[in-house]
């Protein structure tokens, strides 16, 4: 055997073992993508419309953001991985607050990163002079770009991955690793001529098909920007009840209602208390219950000051009916 087909093999061997562990982890989707340089236009575009708003982190760490070598050096793969997070809940009734469903359960940070060491300790028994590391939002890198490169899915209109498998009901994550293999390929994107999304975002946050001008997007007033801050009219008239986060735009995609499967990651499952809760019991939430509900849950990023916030705006536009 030639020694260039000798290594091929050897590479398409590591990629399936990775990805056989990664299943057994309880990744739902995994792939692999060349790392390299990313092409940043598109981001700038987004940073100079000021469409970050006041996450003024997203504009920090250009050089890194752009290129996982400048993260991991000598970076070659980047292993993509997904886990869906879908479950199916009750609507709520005109009293109550809807939490976007991601938020449901444990947070998924810890989740996946849990995981992800695992198998990047699997990796370099593998492959003992490789070096990696896990990114689950805690380094500037672009989840979405990544995932679309490895073959995951396609970057959806509304600005999420959609996966044919779970619809866009998925967390993303990435290990840069040193290591070359083979690598997956893009598949098609399968929006066509589909526009649901951006005609069903209340706010016109979806500028444009794949942008989102976070300073129009309820998820980004709910959850990013501190409680202190009020929430622009026109924002809070077309929040209905959502309290923490927004999931129109994914509820209405037909990739969505056709393939959404129930997770089956245990602590992803719905905390009782963040199904369809009393808006009455969230305005007179007391900072003990907030820490003691949302120990190691994303909605603490609102903090008992947001939360109370978005409730609040939940029982006006509810008296507004
Ligand atoms: C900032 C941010 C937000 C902002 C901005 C949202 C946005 N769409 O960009 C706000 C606060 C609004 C937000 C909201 C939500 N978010 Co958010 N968010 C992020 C974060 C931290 C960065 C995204 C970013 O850089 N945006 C700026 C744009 C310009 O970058 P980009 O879309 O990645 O674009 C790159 C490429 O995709 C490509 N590209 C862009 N457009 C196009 C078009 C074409 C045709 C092509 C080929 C390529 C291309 O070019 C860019 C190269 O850099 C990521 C985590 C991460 N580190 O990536 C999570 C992330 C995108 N969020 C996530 C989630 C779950 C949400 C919410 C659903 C939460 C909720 N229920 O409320 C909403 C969805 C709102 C929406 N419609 O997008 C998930 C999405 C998972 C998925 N399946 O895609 C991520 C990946 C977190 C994670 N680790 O899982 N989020
Ligand atoms: S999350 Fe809500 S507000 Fe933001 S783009 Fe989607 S539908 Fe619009
Ligand atoms: S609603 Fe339609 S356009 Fe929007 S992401 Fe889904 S398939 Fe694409």
């Amino acid at each position: 055997m030639e020694i260039l087909d000798w290594l091929i093999m050897k590479r398409y061997e590591l990629l399936q073992k990775i990805k056989t562990r990664a299943l057994e982890l309880g990744f739902d989707k995994v792939g692999v993508a060349k790392s390299g340089p990313i092409d940043a236009s598109i981001y700038h575009e987004w940073l100079e419309k000021g469409f970050h708003g006041q996450m003024a982190y997203m504009a920090k760490y250009l050089d890194k953001r752009f290129d996982p070598a400048q993260l991991v050096p000598g970076a070659k793969s980047v292993i993509s991985l997904a886990m869906n997070y879908y479950q199916k809940t009750e609507e709520s009734s005109p009293d109550q607050g809807t939490i976007s469903l991601y938020a449901l359960g444990d947070d998924y940070h810890e989740v996946m990163r849990e995981k992800m060491k695992q198998l990047l300790t699997d990796i370099c028994v593998w492959i003992p002079d490789c070096e990696g590391r896990v990114f689950v939002d805690t380094a500037p890198i672009q989840d979405k770009y990544w995932a679309v490169k490895a073959g995951i899915g396609w970057l959806g209109k509304h600005g999420n991955v959609i996966t044919k498998e779970f619809g866009s009901w998925v967390f993303l994550g990435e290990i840069v690793i040193t290591e070359e293999l083979e690598y997956d390929e893009p598949i098609p994107d399968y929006c066509g001529t589909c526009r649901k999304c951006l005609t069903a975002c209340p706010t016109g946050a979806i500028v444009t098909p794949h942008i989102v001008d976070a300073r129009k997007c309820i998820s980004y007033w709910t959850i990013e920007v501190n409680g202190e801050q009020k929430i622009p009219e026109t924002v809070a008239a077309k929040m209905g009840n959502l309290v923490f986060g927004c999931d129109i735009c994914q509820n209405v995609c037909p990739w969505n209602k056709k393939f959404s499967k129930q997770t089956k990651e245990s602590r992803f499952r719905a905390r009782p208390h963040n199904i369809n809760p009393a808006l009455t019991d969230l305005t007179n939430m007391s900072l003990e219950t907030f820490r003691i509900w949302y120990q190691k849950s994303t909605i603490k990023r609102a903090k008992l000051k947001g939360l109370l916030r978005n409730a609040r705006i939940a029982l006006q536009n509810k008296t507004c009916i």
